[in-house]
This record gives C-alpha cells, structure tokens and sequence, in this order.
C-alpha cells in the first residue's frame, strides 16, 4: 500500500535516466502512482518510452513548454486516455549556455533573460491553466523544482537564479489562485545533482565537493532523496502544504558559515 495509491501522476522533464524527474517518478510509481510522461523532442521519444514502460506506463506524449498549441495538443491527447489527473510535475529548466558562465552582467542579455524566465517559470502557469480542467475535484497537487539561486547570489548561475526567485513567485501565486479549487502548488528546492542539464556546467564538480563538506548531513542529494520529498508534498500527508518551497539539499541552505575541520 503506497501513499500514492490510485492516483495519476503527469511528469514534464523526464529527459535521462540522471533527471530529477526520472527519481521523482520513480517514487511516485513505487508509492502507488499511475504515470504520464512528455518527450520535448523526437530525439527523446525512445529513450522516455523506454523509461516509462520501466515504470509501467505507456502514456508518452510530445510536449515541448515553450509552444501554447504544444501544451493545449499534450492535455487533449492525454484526455484521451484519462478522465483527469492528480499530480502535475513540472521538472523543466533552461537558459541558453551562455547565460551560465562568467560574470552576471557580462552575461546577462534581454534574450537570455526572456528565455530563461518563459521555459523556467511562465511554462508552469502555462501548464497550470490548461491543465487545471483535467484537475478540478480531485485535491490535485502541483510540484516544481527550484534552487538556492532564487534567493542567494551565487557565482555563474546568473539570470537562472532570477528565472528561480520568478518560479517561487509562480508558486505562491498559483497556491494563491488554485487554493478554492482544492488544487496545491508547491515546490522543492534541490541541492545539486550531477543530470544531464548539469552536466555542462563548468565548476560544478567543485560546487557538488564544497556542498559535500559544508552541509550539515556532509553529503550531496540524490535525485532519490527527491523523489521521496516529492512523493510526500503531492501525497494526501501534505493536504495542509500549498505555496511552500521545501528544502532537500542536505541542510546546506541553514549553514551561516562552515569552517573546515570544525564541528
Ligand atoms: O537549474 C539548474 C540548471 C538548469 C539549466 C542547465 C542548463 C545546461 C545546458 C538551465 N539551462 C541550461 N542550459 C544549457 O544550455 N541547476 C540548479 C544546476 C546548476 O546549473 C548551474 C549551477 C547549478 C547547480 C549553473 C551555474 C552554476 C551552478
């Protein structure tokens, strides 16, 4: 018996086997979850059919968020296959590879900034609202990934940490808006995880070493240890939870100071 029992879970951003959303919906299965997954690209449509029959679902939709008409043809097509859903989970971040090195301003660009704050943020109120029929009488629940960059200025993360602090924004405004329709909105604040979005990153294999040693539990996350937050926040055991970004980062984010080889 799974806190997830008979209910049916939608996941965007499932795009390796590293993804955060591939630990999310691995234990939102393992909890009791029925599953529905997006591919952004043909490129990707193997390799998440793949993982999704892994998971016992054979709902594999095209999607990619940064198309209106994408987005209403994904929740048509999978009205076609389910009368509703009770979980959206909204795994999906990007800013072209030059907003993500070097100095702030040297970087930053109008463009760069459109695109980080539309893919990253606008896309889930855009999968919100046309989604919200298909979630109406249900006590559904929305789930989406953050990171510390959305309140602390952090070397090379640029204008994602401004297209963060708008998503945790997008977050208590849709629990706001979404509230009377019994729906919640929250999301989870990860530490870093080395996924195929990361891996690109220059430094971060310093970052996950600094983290490691700085963090109360002296360990970096896993996208495991997010999965199981997440199955919790979108479970009936966080009925009470809406608008609220939960921490899972190893406690880094508590941590004033850390001294080298003190307590
Ligand atoms: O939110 C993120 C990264 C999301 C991301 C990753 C990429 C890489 C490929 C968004 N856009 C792109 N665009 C690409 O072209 N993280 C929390 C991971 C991350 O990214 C960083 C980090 C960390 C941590 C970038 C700089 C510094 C730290």
């Amino acid at each position: 018996m799974g806190i997830l029992d008979g209910k049916r879970a939608v996941i965007v951003g499932l795009a390796s086997n590293r993804s955060i959303a591939w630990g999310i919906a691995r234990a939102l299965r393992s909890q009791g979850a029925e599953l529905a997954f997006n591919y952004q690209t043909d490129k990707l449509r193997g390799r998440v059919e793949k993982m999704a029959g892994q998971l016992e679902s054979d709902i594999v939709l095209p999607l990619d968020v940064s198309e209106d008409a994408q987005i209403q043809r994904f929740f048509d097509a999978l009205a076609g296959q389910w009368d509703g859903f009770d979980v959206l989970v909204h795994s999906v971040a990007y800013a072209p590879a030059d907003q993500l090195a070097g100095r702030y301003l040297d970087a930053v660009n109008r463009e760069g900034f459109g695109i980080a704050h539309d893919i990253s943020s606008y896309s889930l109120a855009a999968l919100a609202k046309t989604g919200r029929p298909m979630m109406l009488g249900r006590q559904a629940a929305l789930l989406t990934l953050s990171y510390l960059g959305a309140v602390r200025a952090l070397p090379s993360y640029n204008v994602m940490g401004l297209a963060k602090a708008s998503l945790e924004a997008n977050v208590r405004f849709l629990a706001h808006d979404l509230g009377p329709d019994g729906i919640r909105v929250n999301g989870i604040s990860a530490g870093p995880i080395r996924t195929l979005a990361a891996s690109g990153i220059k430094g971060l294999r310093q970052m996950l070493a600094h983290v490691s040693e700085a963090a109360p539990l002296r360990r970096n996350v896993t996208i495991d240890d997010v999965g199981n937050a997440a199955s919790f926040l979108v479970s009936d055991l966080a009925a009470g939870i809406t608008g609220e970004i939960l921490y899972v980062d190893a406690g880094y984010n508590i941590v004033g100071m850390h001294m080298p080889s003190t307590p």
